[in-house]
C-alpha cells in the first residue's frame, strides 16, 4: 500500500465492525496488515521524561499530574539543561533510540520555551531522536522546536470527541486539533494517540481511532494507552476494561493506520506478558522503555529485557541524519 492509498475517510460503523469481529478474525487480519508494512519481530524502544512534573492547572480526569487531584505528586520546576542530558545518556546507553520530555503544562510559557529548546538541541546532539509533550502549542512555538531539532511532537486526542467533555473541563477537543494542524505545518513528525479504560463504550473507542485515522495525515506513532489508576483521580476505580478489548484496540488502531508505528503505551506495568505478546502480534510495535513514565511505574527495564528474549523482538534501529544507531538493549 502506498502512501496515497492510506484512507482518511472511515465511518464509525465500518471501524465499529472491525471491534465488533471475532477475536481470531480480527487479529488475523490486523497481523496480516502489521507483517506487510513492518518486520512483526522489530520494536521501536523510547524512554520518558519528566522534565517538569505536576501542578500542571488543565483537570484532565485521568491524570495525577493535575494540580487539583491530590495523588501525592509534589509540583516541581523545570529540570535543568544537565539533569535532563544525564537521563538522555542513560537512555541512550540503555537501549532507547528515541528521548521523550514532558511537561505538566496546559502550554509552554513564553520564558519556558527557549529551555526546551536547548534541551532538544543538546539530546538531539547524544545522536537521539527527539520527540516532547508539552500541551498547546501555537504555530510559533512548534517552527521553533522545529528548529531547534524536535522530530516528533506527542499531542494526543485521547478519547472520543463526544466523550472528551466528560474528562476534560479546561480545554476542547479543537484545541487538540489546533495544535495538531501547527505541529504538522511545523513539519514535525505526529505522535498522536489515546487513552482506553476511562469508561468509555466500544463505540466511543472506534470513534477515537476513526478521528485518529481520518486526520489530514495518520500520526506516524500511535500511542495507545490503557488507564492507570491513580488514587485521587477522579477515574480511580472505574470498571477495569476487558484485556481482549485493549488487543482489539491495538488491532484495530493498526488495520485503520497500516503504516504508523503503534505504541503499546501506559499501562504496561500492570499487565501480564501474555497480555503484552497478543498486543504485538495484534501490531503494536514500539515502547516505553524504562523504569517509570511520567509519574507512574513502567515495567522494569530487566523484565522487558526477558519478555523481547523470549519473544524473539529486537530492537529496532533508526536511521537518521546523525547516522544509522543500531539499537541494542544494554544487559
Ligand atoms: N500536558 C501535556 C498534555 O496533556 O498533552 C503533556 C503530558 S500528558 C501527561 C501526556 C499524555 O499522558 C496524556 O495525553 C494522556 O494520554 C497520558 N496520560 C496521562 N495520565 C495517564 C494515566 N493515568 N493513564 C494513562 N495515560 C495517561
Ligand atoms: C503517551 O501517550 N503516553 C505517555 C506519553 N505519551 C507522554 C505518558 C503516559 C503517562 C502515564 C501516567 C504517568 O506516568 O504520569
Ligand atoms: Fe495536565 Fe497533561 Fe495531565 Fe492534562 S494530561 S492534567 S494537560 S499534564
Amino acid at each position: 500500500m502506498t502512501v496515497a492509498e492510506l484512507r482518511h475517510d472511515y465511518s464509525r460503523a465500518e471501524v465499529q465492525a472491525l471491534f465488533d469481529l471475532p477475536f481470531n478474525d480480527l487479529l488475523a487480519r490486523a497481523h496480516a496488515t502489521h507483517a506487510a508494512h513492518h518486520d512483526p519481530n522489530a520494536v521501536q524502544v523510547s524512554t520518558l521524561l519528566s522534565i517538569k512534573t505536576g501542578g500542571c492547572p488543565e483537570d484532565c480526569a485521568y491524570c495525577p499530574q493535575a494540580a487539583r487531584h491530590h495523588t501525592g505528586v509534589e509540583a516541581e520546576k523545570l529540570m535543568s539543561l544537565d539533569a535532563v542530558l544525564d537521563k538522555a545518556r542513560q537512555a541512550k546507553a540503555a537501549g532507547a533510540t528515541r528521548f521523550c520530555m514532558g511537561a505538566a503544562w496546559r502550554s509552554p510559557k513564553d520564558r519556558d520555551v527557549e529551555k526546551v529548546a536547548d534541551m532538544i538541541r543538546e539530546v538531539k546532539a547524544l545522536g537521539m531522536e527527539t520527540c516532547a509533550t508539552l500541551g498547546m502549542l501555537t504555530q510559533e512555538q512548534a517552527d521553533r522546536f522545529k528548529t531547534a531539532g524536535l522530530d516528533y511532537y506527542n499531542h494526543n486526542l485521547d478519547t472520543a470527541p463526544e466523550f472528551y467533555a466528560e474528562i476534560i473541563h479546561t480545554r476542547e477537543f479543537a484545541d487538540r486539533l489546533d495544535t495538531l494542524a501547527c505541529v504538522r505545518n511545523a513539519g514535525l513528525k505526529t505522535c498522536c494517540g489515546g487513552i482506553v479504560g476511562l469508561g468509555e463504550t466500544r463505540t466511543q473507542r472506534a470513534g477515537l481511532l476513526q478521528t485518529l485515522a481520518n486526520l489530514p495525515e495518520h500520526p506516524q506513532s500511535v500511542p495507545i494507552n490503557r488507564l492507570v489508576q491513580v488514587e485521587g483521580t477522579p477515574l480511580a476505580g472505574t470498571a477495569l476494561l476487558d484485556p481482549f478489548e485493549f488487543v482489539r484496540t491495538i488491532a484495530v488502531a493498526r488495520i485503520l493506520m497500516p503504516a504508523s508505528m503503534v505504541r503499546l503505551s501506559a499501562g504496561r506495568a500492570e499487565m501480564s506478558d501474555e497480555l503484552q505478546a497478543l498486543c504485538f502480534f495484534a501490531g503494536a510495535n514500539s515502547i516505553f522503555y524504562g523504569e517509570k513514565l511520567l509519574t507512574t511505574a513502567n515495567p522494569d527495564t530487566q523484565r522487558d529485557r526477558a519478555l523481547f528474549v523470549r519473544l524473539g523482538l529486537v530492537p529496532m534501529a533508526v536511521e537518521h541524519e546523525y547516522g544509522t544507531v543500531h539499537a541494542e538493549i544494554a544487559a
